[in-house]
């Protein structure tokens, strides 16, 4: 009996894991990109790269914002998916930015930084450099624990220097309640 009773352990934590993905918003593609942690849907957008401002249109215009992370829970987790189920070196934005005052850090969800944050040791509000004004934009660096670096949002002259990055889009999950997100 016990063999039978761990298989059927094993096909009910299976089937708990795709009916999760199943309350991500309908309009995102089901497939091994998506994943859920928490309250979150999360997709990997690793297949091509796209600077900060069309990587968070990518993500609005599907009913989500970039990649928010506001706790090492996350950035565990994510540094988890990029490095052993991806094999994704690369940084990626994540959705912080400083584009409407300057050294005034505010996620894509609108909200101030919180008590946690992961800066590299040039970044952040307390580093005010001569770059700083024309670095609005955060990055994500998996090689580095996620440690946290500003840079240039956009392509400057024309193409000439790119700033584009895989990035990864975030989704609430249906049916979620806020005493969860609390
Ligand atoms: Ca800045």
């Amino acid at each position: 009996m016990r063999p039978i009773i761990f298989l059927s352990l094993i096909c009910l934590s299976t089937a708990a894991a795709a009916d999760q993905e199943d309350n991500c918003p309908p309009n995102i593609a089901r497939d091994q990109f998506l994943k859920v942690n928490g309250v979150n849907c999360y997709q990997f957008v690793l297949g091509y790269k796209l600077d900060y401002t069309t990587a968070q249109q990518f993500c609005t215009n599907r009913g989500g914002t970039l990649l928010l992370v506001k706790s090492k829970n996350v950035t565990d987790f994510i540094i988890d998916q990029l490095t052993f189920e991806f094999s994704n070196a690369n940084k990626i934005w994540i959705g912080l930015s400083d584009r409407d005052t300057e050294a005034e850090f505010l996620w894509e969800d609108g909200t101030p930084l919180g008590d946690y944050t992961n800066w590299g040791p040039h970044s952040g509000p307390s580093h005010n450099t001569t770059t700083s004004g024309i670095q609005d934009c955060v990055t994500f660096d998996p090689n580095k624990g996620g440690l946290w670096e500003e840079d240039v949002c956009s392509d400057l002259f024309l193409g000439l220097f790119t700033h584009e990055r895989p990035f990864v889009c975030q989704y609430r999950l249906r049916g979620s309640s806020t005493v969860l997100l609390a």
